[in-house]
């Protein structure tokens, strides 16, 4: 099923002439209101009226997440205050918050995209969505939120914690679809047997996870555990909240992008030059509709790659690869550079590895060092010493062939990594602190 029918399943050709009309528009109003980008077009020399073809973008100035912090809080908004309804802001973990604001529009547009998403993962307005995104200013809760309405679903606005009674309340209502971080799930599901019981034998049906990085192997393991088809679902507060960009329950084989409201490039981080279709690089994306705080060409420092071949499920929007991880986040252990998630996928590859996993990286000398840190199962750990030191030197060998790099692995009990309630923290970086 698709929800917006005639706009996501838009000829190529059609979808390229709105976002040409929604990237003029757009570049006029921003060069009109906003300060910001009025001194950035004239620094570069660009017109709005040099904008005559989308592959013009290129002449348009990067937005980077420094420039919202140094317009911090209201400082980028193209419309007056009087117009704007709601305030999010990303908490970030350096520096201050990024804050963005939204029109009525701009909520409602939310919503529908939202919507969509929901369909796009199978689900429908017969549905309960138990909505374990937090609440507040972070973009999930309410995003999902107000999505779950508009397709007229019944929402269980639950937020994050108070897991005990997050598995009462699955128990007891039935949901079939349930909205969390990947790692919540997880969660859930061990904090459901705890208390007896087997979310495999709930109605649930559909789990949309987010706000984190995952890998396809933990895709594998929560479906196995909880009996549920696991889709992937993308945003960020910048640019929206969650509804960018989604996977249909069709293919499972990337996110669509929601592109008749956001154009997205992949670059080259460092050469800044735009790649193309198939090559990996940071994702860029341009809102084409949002009134109260468009972005151009905005950095998010994701890196994907983007894939224009036609999907099974109609949809003609362009899907990018699931996430491999955040630039800021990837690690140079002795020349080599390694995201999160290959390590996550190696770990998950292991018989007897549990999915919770820190890595903790320090600096010896003038060299970066990687110690994995990850939990066994209660089988493994009460097995002899020596399965366990062969599952040790199994991750370290993996990851050594696979990976290039050498890390310690040190096998810890089960449960003694902590576990979060929104995103995981997967990095402990001793470096910054030394
Ligand atoms: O995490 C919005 C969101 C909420 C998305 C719920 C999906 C579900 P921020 O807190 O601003 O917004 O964080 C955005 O999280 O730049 C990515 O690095 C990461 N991220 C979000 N979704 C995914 C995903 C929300 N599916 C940042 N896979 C983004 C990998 C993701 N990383």
């Amino acid at each position: 099923m698709i929800y917006d029918v005639d706009l996501e399943t838009l000829p190529r050709e059609d979808l390229e002439a709105l976002q040409l009309s929604r990237l003029k528009s757009l570049v006029g109003r921003v060069h009109a209101n906003v300060g910001f980008y009025r001194q950035k077009f004239d620094e570069m020399g660009v017109k709005p009226s040099d904008i005559r073809s989308l592959s013009d973008l290129k002449l348009l100035p990067f937005t980077e997440k420094q420039d919202l912090r140094n317009h911090y809080p209201f400082g980028l908004f193209a419309v007056p205050k009087e117009n704007v309804v709601r305030i999010h802001a990303s908490s970030g973990t350096t520096g201050k918050s990024t804050v963005v604001g939204y029109t009525h529009r701009d909520v409602r547009n939310w919503a529908r995209l939202m919507a969509r998403c929901f369909v796009a993962s199978g689900a429908s307005a017969l549905d309960i969505i138990h909505n374990a995104y937090g609440y507040g200013l972070f973009t999930g809760g309410l995003g999902a939120h107000y999505g779950a309405e508009e397709l007229g679903a019944i929402i269980v606005p639950v937020s994050g914690g108070g897991t005990k009674r997050q598995v009462m309340l699955l128990k007891d209502f039935g949901p079939t679809v349930i909205c969390s971080t990947p790692s919540y799930a997880l969660v859930l599901h061990e904090a459901a047997l705890e208390a007896g019981v087997r979310i495999k034998d709930l109605p649930l049906r559909i789990g949309i996870f987010g706000a984190e990085p995952w890998t396809e192997e933990m895709r594998r393991d929560i479906e196995e555990k909880m009996g549920i088809t696991a889709i992937d679902i993308y945003g960020l507060s910048e640019i929206m909240g969650p509804g960018v960009g989604i996977e249909c329950c069709v293919a499972q084989k990337g996110l669509h992008i929601m592109e008749d409201h956001f154009l997205v490039e992949i670059i080259d981080p460092d050469t800044l030059e735009v790649l193309p279709p198939g090559e990996v690089g940071e994702l860029v994306i341009t809102t084409l509709t949002k009134e109260a705080q468009p972005l151009i060409r905005y950095r998010t420092r994701d890196i994907t790659k983007l894939d224009i071949t036609p999907c099974r499920c109609g949809r003609t929007f362009a899907r990018v690869h699931r996430m491999m991880g955040r630039s800021d986040d990837m690690l140079i252990i002795r020349g080599v550079n390694v995201f999160p998630s290959q390590i996550e996928s190696i770990l998950l590859e292991t018989e007897g590895v549990a999915p919770h996993y820190l890595l903790v990286v320090k600096r010896e000398g003038n060299l970066d060092t990687l110690e994995v840190q990850v939990e066994v199962d209660e089988k493994l750990f009460s097995d002899e010493i020596k399965n366990l030191q062969r599952t040790e030197l199994k991750i370290v060998k993996n990851i050594k062939d696979y990976l290039g790099v050498t890390a310690q692995v040190k096998l810890v009990e089960p449960r003694s990594i902590q576990r979060s309630e929104g995103k995981a923290k997967r990095i402990l970086d001793l470096r910054k602190q030394a």
